[in-house]
């Protein structure tokens, strides 16, 4: 059987300087060393700003607790627009490419016998205080539209840490997201051992999340991961639909195969997010978390709707 056949598992050297890795087989090697995602390489929260003055720019929150696959999300993304096989939408431009080859690099080297499992590395950020943000600009197909999007990949420590600690300062940012993704591990939930726990745990994130907010709240999305190995649970999401609802959220629901080793297409259900995140109807509020630069403060003006 050729590679390109074996359900999608990987893929071998790039040719022509485009990323030759088939998304039905993305695995990772692990590295030799824990990579860290230095603060140079994504924008700072000025540079952010600055850029959601200028042009319609949709700022998404990311929050999840370690493991739940925030990074494989975001790496997903890069591979499926990266090789033309995002529906709907063509990539137009990225101002962080390299940071989107920092964290999805090992996805070039797969060997067969790696460990199918580990596809990303656990995320450690150089400066452990703010988020820093990935960028790309897209181009909707139907339309020529374009659309920018900011997206931070953050330590699942600092969902963790707002969970148990309500450590809430290094989430102001998220002041300025007009969407929010609350990710979640699907293989906790498809476990009849961790799922009652892994609900409670997203209830509470929600509780948490709940306290950050604006009013009127921006549009949160619960999306689970690792939908590869199955549906997530209808009743885990009516309960964290339920603690939205108590504090004012309501949360709708997209789960993703980021990558795949079964039936489903890797990078599954992705486009269809980006599609939910880019069609939010909401207004951002006009204003800066009073702990935030106050530089920045005065530039988040914009408009998000569609
Ligand atoms: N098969 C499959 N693997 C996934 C999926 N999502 C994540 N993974 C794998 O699950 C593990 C954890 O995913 P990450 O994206 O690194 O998790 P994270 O939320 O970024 O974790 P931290 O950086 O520690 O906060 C990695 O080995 C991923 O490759 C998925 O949808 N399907
Ligand atoms: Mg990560």
């Amino acid at each position: 059987m050729d590679e390109a056949e074996e359900g999608g598992r990987v893929l071998g050297p790039s040719t022509e300087g485009r990323p030759s890795v088939d998304l039905g087989s993305a695995v990772l090697a692990m590295p030799n060393e824990t990579p860290r995602l230095p603060s140079s390489l994504t924008m700072g929260l000025e540079e952010a700003t600055s850029l959601m003055t200028q042009r319609h720019t949709t700022m998404v929150g990311i929050l999840g607790l370690p493991d739940s696959g925030k990074t494989a999300c975001l790496v997903s993304a890069y591979l499926l627009l990266s090789m033309g096989g995002f529906e709907g939408y063509d990539f137009a431009d990225s101002a962080t490419l390299m940071a989107f080859e920092q964290i999805s690099r090992g996805s070039r080297h797969w060997t067969e016998g790696d460990k199918p499992g580990q596809l990303t590395i656990h995320t450690e950020m150089a400066d452990d205080r703010q988020a820093g943000f990935l960028h790309f600009r897209l181009r909707r197909q139907k339309d020529g539209r374009f659309f920018d999007m900011l997206m931070p990949d953050l330590p699942g420590e600092w969902s963790k840490a707002l969970i148990d600690k309500t450590d809430s300062s290094r989430f102001a940012f998220l002041g300025s997201a007009s969407v929010i993704w609350l990710m979640v591990d699907g293989r906790a939930f498809a476990d009849r051992k961790t799922k009652m726990y892994a609900t409670y745990r997203a209830e509470l994130l929600v509780e948490r999340l709940s306290a950050i907010l604006p009013t009127p709240r921006p549009r949160v999305i619960l999306v689970p991961s690792w939908r590869d190995i199955g549906e997530f649970p209808t009743d885990a999401y009516e309960r964290i639909c339920e603690a939205g609802r108590a504090h004012g959220m309501k949360i709708a629901l997209a789960p993703i195969a980021s990558f795949s080793f079964g039936e489903v297409k890797p990078g599954a259900g992705i486009a269809e997010l980006i599609d939910v995140t880019l069609n939010h109807d909401r207004n951002v509020p006009e204003f800066w978390p009073d702990d935030q630069n106050p530089g920045a403060r005065t530039l988040v003006r914009f408009r998000s709707a569609v």
